[in-house]
């Protein structure tokens, strides 16, 4: 058992998102948090998350598209991913001798954590598990704080990708992007600036500047890590053509046909190169473009897509192991270190850790998602 088991505190319900008052819109764009949500009382935030469960995995969650959610769902969803901006950061103490990364509030926590670590979980034989332990701390985090009762969901970009037309915008014509029951579509077009580089350039980027609308546009939200003035907005760059090349379901089904973790990890990722489609890359790229944080290695989680995308990277992982799940069960291996194929590979023993926010845990509790620690399925 782990030594954080005891020192865990069950946080309940801190934040209440009060209905819209009546006569207001729809519209998520036209709500503001600060307005409508209760300041989220803050408790005093706990390190670590709640003890692992008892052993039994009898009711996993269920994980859905974000399509199959009701608009109540999606919007219960949204809530509580803008109730995080609203809470007090539990790694602050972890990067207080960091002047580059100072997370100041629960949402914050996932981006500093996740940019301090990119260098060692991507590229790397447990990418897939440092990611699948991320969404479920974040999907626990909505729940515990936020008071949201629904599952992590994802985004299936296969559903929409036209391989063949890969410049129509149609597939960001979808909920997903759906200013009143998504996330918001395209930043405002802006020019490259010079000094950026980038394998783009050419590919028909669209945007590039702060979100226009939807639920994450300033002030309602803020990205406070990797930016050069301290805060900033979202930005997204739709850059139509990867996306529809990285979703195609043809990327999707390689994946899922490869006979073995290490030669499943290769292929979900891709490589460093953009030159071969990876579907890793699409859900980053098809969003971030080059100026957006989606497009951002180490600053992705300033976009609240990047757990829709992450969890469908997931979803594709629990789908290869799903395929013969006794052997995939403790079928892991790739590098312990970035792009080091041939190098020391991961076991079932390595541990990964999600800084002040989750303690380490094995690869072998990772690879279940219904086993002790994680307790979910997929439909
Ligand atoms: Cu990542």
């Amino acid at each position: 058992m782990h030594s954080f088991v005891t020192a865990a505190v069950v946080l309940t319900s801190a934040c209440n998102i009060i209905a819209a008052p009546a006569g207001a819109s729809n519209s998520l764009l036209s709500r503001s948090p600060q307005e409508e949500s209760e300041p989220c009382e803050s408790e005093a935030p706990t390190p670590y998350p709640p003890p692992k469960g008892t052993g039994a995995c009898e009711n996993p969650r269920v994980r859905k598209e974000w399509r199959a959610l009701t608009d109540v769902e999606k919007k219960d969803y949204i809530d509580a991913v803008l109730c995080l901006q609203h809470q007090p950061a539990i790694t602050k103490e972890q990067f207080a001798n960091n002047s580059d990364l100072n997370p100041i509030n629960r949402y914050d926590d996932f981006h500093a954590v996740h940019n301090l670590q990119t260098p060692n979980i991507h590229f790397v034989g447990h990418f897939a598990s440092w990611h699948r332990y991320m969404m479920h701390e974040y999907e626990r985090t909505l729940r515990d704080v936020c008071g949201y009762k629904g599952s992590q969901p994802y985004w299936n970009w296969s559903l929409d990708a036209q391989p063949n037309n890969n410049l129509s915008v149609a597939i960001y014509d979808t909920d997903v992007f759906s200013p009143t029951v998504g996330f918001g579509g395209n930043g405002k077009y802006v020019e490259l600036p010079e000094e950026v580089e980038g394998p783009f350039r050419a590919w028909g980027r669209s945007g590039g500047g702060c979100v226009q609308d939807g639920p994450f546009t300033v002030p309602n939200f803020h990205v406070n890590i990797g930016e050069k003035n301290g805060s900033s907005c979202l930005r997204r760059d739709f850059l139509p053509a990867v996306l529809h090349e990285d979703a195609d379901p043809k990327q999707v089904q390689l994946v899922l046909d490869q006979p073995n973790y290490t030669k499943f990890a290769r292929q979900l990722e891709g490589g460093p190169s953009f030159a071969i489609p990876a579907i890793h890359a699409g859900g980053h790229f098809g969003v971030g473009g080059m100026l957006g944080q989606a497009g951002d290695a180490a600053n992705s989680p300033g976009e609240p897509l990047f757990y829709m995308h992450h969890t469908m990277i997931d979803y594709v992982f629990w789908k290869w192991q799903q395929k013969d799940l006794e052997n995939r069960l403790t079928d892991i291996g790739g590098p312990v270190h970035y792009l080091d194929f041939g190098g020391e590979n991961v076991t079932l023993d390595f541990q990964i850790d999600l800084g002040a926010i989750a303690p380490p845990i094995t690869l072998r509790e990772a690879l279940n998602t219904e086993g002790e620690l994680f307790c979910y399925t997929y439909e």
